[in-house]
């Protein structure tokens, strides 16, 4: 892990540090195209053909129903059932409380106007699967989607080489009520939601993280579909000062690490003394990982910023916008007004990403690669479309008439001021 010094960064050295630019790999651009073509026109005849190809497995049933996810639920480890039902109940209190009316407002008297909110009918979740097991983010997806009353849920999953899903996913399915885990994988699970096909439902909007071949099909298929948001490698900015905990800091720091080795965990600290002790726990953590291989490149691509006070560590990572930063401080309290830029933060020496990652309640899809200057993650919201409905009364017309002829003239729009002149005369 490289060490810098924040006073001695030239502004393109800090751009630098910021971009997290992954190169366009032209070829799997090319694989994806095709992929979402084939699916297009071959429909399920292409989903089996792919799941031959790179599931190494053939269906003769795209997904599995109730009755089998019940099956194979039932073999689910009784802590870890205890553990999913936890975080479930969690993230169903902390989406729920998303909800929210608003209040009709008089803009003018008679002119009343309001927005209301509608579910998206249907919605694409995305499931990562086979080695990686990811039931976490099944909850993350599919509690704030029921919450906010989708109709259709379409839960895409690669399969496993058996034709099945695992015990946890199945064990979410079952528990959030879901009736079907479609065994579809990559960029063709991508593809079948957006357009679909015999067995697969068309949907509206699809959520989720992938790989490089999943979020390359969802940016693809934006011309059809909406997507949660852009995608890139997860990351993590800690802030840590002199009353953090060095082995704490370098747990969150692996924690990132161990996700890919395209991961990034960054290091930002007023003290010289607290780096030097978070890299040497590093390295005494790291070599206990079963994943070690794997944080260790992240680890190397990652870096430590040495800053002379809060206002700088804090500057910084707004421009760096990380999609997660964790202020390692016992003074958090001050700092919150500062942040700008973050998809979700965690707060004191005692709150590690991990907790929002699966249980504390927070949802953990969120904007990656600088994305959080200008998106949320995914919340209860995301599945929700705002209506706005507006009513004039008598008075109203009356009331607002006049301007929006005005309006409608210097337009040069006659039709629509004759729209109100025609009520205006009656
Ligand atoms: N840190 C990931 C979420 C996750 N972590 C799932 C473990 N499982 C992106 O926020
Ligand atoms: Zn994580």
């Amino acid at each position: 892990m490289k060490i810098y010094n924040y006073t001695d960064l030239s502004k393109s050295k800090i751009e630098e540090l910021c971009s997290r630019q992954i190169e366009d790999d032209k070829l799997v651009e090319e694989r994806v195209t095709e992929i979402i073509k084939t699916v297009k026109s071959d429909g399920d005849k292409a989903l089996r053909n792919y799941a031959k190809t790179f599931d190494k497995v053939d269906l003769e049933k795209l997904f599995l129903d109730q009755e089998e996810l019940k099956v194979i639920a039932s073999t689910i480890p009784v802590d870890a059932k205890k553990a999913i039902d936890t975080a479930y109940q969690n993230i169903k209190t902390f989406h729920q409380s998303q909800l929210k009316t608003e209040d009709k407002i008089e803009t003018m008297p008679g002119v009343v106007c309001w927005r209301e909110v509608r579910a998206i009918e249907k919605v694409g979740l995305y499931i990562p699967g086979g080695t990686a097991v990811l039931p976490s983010t099944f909850l993350m997806l599919a509690t704030p989607a029921l919450i906010a009353g989708c109709k259709e849920i379409v839960v895409c999953s690669p399969p496993q080489s058996d034709a099945k899903t695992n015990c946890y996913l199945a064990y979410c399915a079952v528990l959030l009520g879901i009736k079907k885990i479609y065994l579809i994988g990559g960029a063709q699970a991508v593809a079948a939601m957006a357009f679909g096909t015999e067995t697969v439902p068309q949907v509206y909007k699809i959520f989720g993280p992938g790989n490089r071949y999943v979020t390359t099909a969802k940016t693809m298929v934006q011309n059809k579909v909406a997507i949660d948001m852009p995608a890139g490698p997860s990351e993590v900015l800690v802030i840590a000062d002199d009353t953090a905990n060095p082995s704490y800091v370098a747990a969150d720091l692996l924690a990132q690490a161990e996700h890919g080795t395209d991961s990034q965990s960054v290091l930002v600290s007023t003290s010289n003394k607290m780096i030097a002790e978070v890299l040497k726990q590093i390295e005494k953590q790291i070599v206990s990982l079963p994943r070690k291989d794997i944080a260790a490149k992240a680890i190397e691509n990652s870096y430590a910023i040495l800053t002379d006070n809060q206002e700088d560590a804090m500057q910084f990572s707004n421009e760096y916008a990380p999609e997660h930063l964790i202020l390692a401080t016992n003074d958090f309290q001050s700092l919150i007004p500062a942040i700008i830029n973050a998809g979700s933060v965690f707060l004191g020496n005692l709150t590690p990403e991990s907790a929002g990652d699966y249980a504390s309640g927070t949802n953990h899809t969120l904007p990656t690669s600088g994305y959080a200057k200008a998106y949320s993650g995914v919340s209860t919201d995301a599945f929700l479309k705002k209506i706005t409905f507006q009513h004039l009364s008598e008075t109203g017309i009356q009331n607002i008439g006049p301007t929006v002829e005005t309006l409608a003239i210097a337009e040069g729009l006659e039709a629509h001021k004759n729209a109100i002149t025609i009520r205006l005369t009656k």
